[in-house]
């Protein structure tokens, strides 16, 4: 830890971390898994070193095609030849400015739950390639088959399915960069507002790779749209704060809808997309419900 800490530079990066599977409880017919609703997304600061240092420095040979990491967590079978996650990234991701190998999680240690000594984070990726409690990388000279890279695991359908469907291991492909998705964080769904016609709304947006252009809100089930005001992200991979306030025409219960649109027009689907066998790549607007009273 020392020497990693005295021989690289230092960087700080706020970066999105997402699991794949954030959303998945929506899909239908269901999925097996965690059955996150919203909240499995984070944005912290993450200060280290950059893996790309660390890899130059150590030198890595021009078959290198992917990195693989290894952590101290244990299977939960017992079994030590077994690792529980074992997955990775290709090189030229490893190789990005912001991909980093961290000892600080907003400016302190990391805690123990993520990842502490030292994690790999890679901003903008299933959250899955952020390998916590670092204990080993490997560097490969084919796409790193550790624990869950192989099978269905953070994988979709190469094409599109009917819901329900069985998939081929052979038809997925690997989940790569995350979709544009937005999160409505005050006031929580089920406010109450007394007296007044007006609200002041608060969220986060944020698009894997990409960065967020726009996100518009709508008071009526999508019939019309208004837009909100959007912060720029702090860095590349960085999520951005979006706000608005909002007039009701009237007393009423409404539905508050949000809807980013990344830089490349890609905006979010109203409806559950692209059903796939492990419930992943959920990014659904997200729907709070107010009552004017
Ligand atoms: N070593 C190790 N790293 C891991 C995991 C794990 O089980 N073991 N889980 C991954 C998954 S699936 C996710 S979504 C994120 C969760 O990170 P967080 O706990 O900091 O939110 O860590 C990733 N890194
Ligand atoms: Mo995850």
């Amino acid at each position: 830890m020392a020497e990693l800490k005295n021989q690289f530079p230092i960087h700080t990066f706020q970066l999105v971390l997402e699991c794949t599977g954030n959303g998945r409880s929506e899909f239908d017919p269901p999925a097996a898994g965690n059955q996150w609703t919203v909240g499995a997304v984070s944005c912290a600061y993450w200060t280290g070193i950059r893996l790309k240092d660390l890899l130059d420095k150590v030198g890595v040979k021009k078959d290198a095609v992917y990195v693989g990491y290894h952590g101290l967590d244990r299977h939960l079978s017992g079994d030590q030849t077994k690792e529980p996650i074992s997955r990775g990234i290709p090189i030229s991701k490893a190789m990005m400015e912001e991909t980093l190998l961290a000892f600080q999680m907003n400016g302190a240690n990391i805690p123990n739950a993520h990842g502490y000594p030292l994690r790999l984070v890679v901003g903008g990726w299933p959250a899955s390639t952020s390998g916590k409690w670092l204990k080993k990388l490997s560097i490969r000279n084919v796409i790193h088959d550790g624990a869950k890279m192989e099978g269905q695991s953070y994988k979709v359908p190469c094409e599109s399915v009917v819901p329900g469907a069985v998939v081929a291991n052979a038809d997925m492909r690997i989940i790569e960069s995350m979709p544009v998705k937005s999160l409505l964080t005050f006031p929580k769904s089920g406010a109450m507002l007394e007296n007044r016609l007006d609200l002041k709304v608060n969220g986060k947006a944020w698009a894997g790779e990409r960065s967020v252009s726009t996100v518009d809100y709508s008071i009526d089930f999508g019939a019309t749209w208004k837009s909100c005001q959007l912060s720029k992200p702090v860095n590349r991979l960085a999520g951005q704060s979006f706000s608005a306030h909002i007039f009701f025409p009237q007393k009423g219960y409404y539905e508050i809808w949000a809807r980013a649109t990344d830089m490349t027009g890609l905006s979010q689907p109203m409806m559950v997309p692209g059903w796939n066998p492990k419930g992943y790549l959920n990014n659904a607007c997200h729907r709070i419900a107010v009552k004017v009273l």
